[in-house]
């Protein structure tokens, strides 16, 4: 049977990590949550240490100290490969995603090998989210498409599934952005090797509880980072053959 996790990076999610543990396995009992926690000061670490002793499907790596969404991403990615997964998913602890929604992305991922979650497929999907938030994202993606060429709606969107084999082609050593450009990273990787990308809509709701990570210099890093990318790849807007 194809194994399934799903990595959530935290950082001060106390109130998140439990509800949406409980969530994701209400929707699929045979998932498996893999948690990357950066230390983080109100104890959510914890709180995971305890539900996985209750329940081993649930999993947690601890690192020293805060180091970035990306550098997250990484260490998990290595731990789903090192333990077997097929299908390998990113989310966020703070009900942004709706767990609902993961049979969708498995569905899609029978014939795709990275699916994407996009907030602007068919119409603009996000609740709750200050006007000039939903400018800048929506900007965002306007932006990488012209610079990058990548044919995607939501480039800098955060809920995705992809299949072990796009993690185990990419030096995961070599990615080297963090905040949203680590998302254009990612997918860039993935459609330049000629990998199957399919788009499924989901809505994305403001967070519910605890506060934003956002901030100006992940905005600003997003920004160089994709002329860099274009950059270390030519501008090369067609995916190559697949490797
Ligand atoms: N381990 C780790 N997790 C992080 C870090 N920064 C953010 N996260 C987590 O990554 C996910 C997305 O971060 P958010 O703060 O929700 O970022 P966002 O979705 O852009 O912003 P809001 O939804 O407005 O809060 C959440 O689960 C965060 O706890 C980090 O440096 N290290
Ligand atoms: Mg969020």
């Amino acid at each position: 049977m194809k194994k399934a996790l799903i990595i959530i990076p935290t950082y001060d999610e106390k109130n998140n990590v439990r509800p949406i543990s409980e969530a994701l396995l209400g929707v699929k009992s045979d998932l498996n949550i893999l948690f990357v926690d950066d230390n983080s000061p109100d104890g959510t670490g914890k709180i995971i240490d305890e539900m996985h002793t209750e329940d081993k499907r649930i999993n947690v790596i601890h690192r020293p100290g805060k180091s970035g969404l990306g550098r997250a991403y990484i260490t998990g990615f290595k731990w789903a490969i090192e333990n077997g997964y097929d299908f390998i998913f990113e989310m966020d602890a703070d009900f942004s995603h709706d767990p609902a929604e993961i049979p969708n992305f498995l569905k899609a991922a029978e014939n795709a090998d990275l699916v994407l979650g996009s907030r602007y497929m068919h119409g603009i999907r996000i609740t709750n989210w200050p006007l000039s938030r939903l400018i800048l994202s929506k900007s965002a993606s306007i932006y990488v498409r012209l610079i990058t060429g990548m044919p995607i709606s939501d480039p800098t969107g955060g809920f995705k599934c992809y299949r072990k084999e796009v993690l185990t082609s990419i030096d995961l050593d070599t990615i080297d952005s963090n905040g949203y450009s680590f998302q254009i990273e990612m997918k860039y990787n993935a459609w330049l090797r000629g990998f199957r990308i399919a788009e499924i809509p989901i809505t994305f709701v403001d967070r519910r509880s605890g506060y934003s990570k956002m901030n100006t210099g992940i905005v600003s890093e997003a920004l160089w980072e994709v002329w860099k990318l274009a950059m270390r790849n030519s501008f090369r807007r067609t995916p190559r053959t697949n490797s």
